[in-house]
């Protein structure tokens, strides 16, 4: 979706921008805001995450192969910070009228497959919250992915299956289980046969906002160019739920405005976390 200058300069989408958005996340399960941060911002994200990659791959290789190139570690600092960043409104007022006001963060982490990684095998994030019962349950938590770099037909897209977060009762199997017991969990039955069900890359400019609901099937692609395609990746919750967690100074805490401190209240702040999970 390509949003009008009004609705980016106000950061509030249209009445009709926000009812097409829920509807696409509650029947697809994703959808595409394109472009929405600005090309400088963008840039001083950019240039602060290839700084980190570069330190992590020095730390753990330049390729993982079948296993790839996940969670590049990102502090929460500046320039991460910028609310348009990890706490965008054009996204999170869906999430809110989709979660409830209360919605959490418990997740920042990026995804970058380097050149010459392969396909990952299809899965859902977070957790089947009654695992084997085929019945579909409201959505708990929504994610946001923002490319850094445009997504091509060559560089790995993130590869989806709309519509998938309805199916329940069904398992993709464990990728993680599978690989350590030496066989390629890209290559199974049930793996070939999500294959099968041609699945679509989301191809999308850097700085575009893909909101997915995590129970939806996708996979990492190989990147073929010559360049890393990274990704930024944040979860929002019910507030019961956490998909990971979060540690931050609390003198960055402090600085953030109101909306982004209620999403990161319950992180670990200066080594306390909170237990309130209401
Ligand atoms: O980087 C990608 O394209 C997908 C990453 C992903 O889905 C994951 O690692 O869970």
């Amino acid at each position: 979706m390509k949003l009008d200058a009004s609705e980016l300069r106000a950061q509030k989408l249209s009445a009709e921008h926000h009812a097409e958005v829920k509807t696409d996340l509650q029947v697809r399960g994703y959808a595409v805001l394109e472009k929405v941060i600005p090309d400088d911002k963008l840039e001083q994200v950019r240039s602060a995450f290839f700084e980190r990659l570069a330190a992590n791959v020095r730390q753990v290789g330049d390729n993982r192969g079948k296993q790839r190139q996940g969670g590049v570690p990102l502090p929460i600092e500046e320039p991460f910070t910028d609310p348009e960043i990890m706490a965008n409104p054009l996204a999170l007022d869906v999430y809110e009228d989709l979660l409830g006001a209360d919605i959490a963060c418990s997740y920042f982490s990026s995804d970058t497959p380097l050149p010459g990684s392969e396909y990952q095998p299809a899965h859902r994030d977070g957790q089947d919250l009654f695992p084997g019962l085929a019945v579909t349950l409201p959505a708990y938590m929504y994610e946001i992915n923002i490319p850094l770099v445009d997504f091509r037909e060559d560089n790995g897209p993130v590869e989806i299956w709309p519509f998938s977060h309805l199916v329940n009762g069904f398992s993709l199997g464990n990728p993680r289980a599978l690989e350590h017991e030496g066989v390629s969990a890209t290559e199974t039955e049930v793996q070939d046969y999500a294959a099968s069900l041609s699945p679509q890359p989301v191809l999308m400019p850097a700085g575009s906002l893909l909101l997915r609901d995590p129970r939806m099937w996708h996979r990492g692609t190989p990147n073929r160019s010559d360049e890393p395609r990274p990704m930024l990746s944040l979860a929002y919750h019910r507030p019961w739920y956490r998909f990971n967690s979060v540690t931050l100074s609390g003198e960055v805490y402090r600085t953030m405005p109101e909306r982004m401190q209620r999403l990161f209240r319950l992180a670990t702040i200066d080594g306390e976390t909170s237990r309130d999970f209401s």
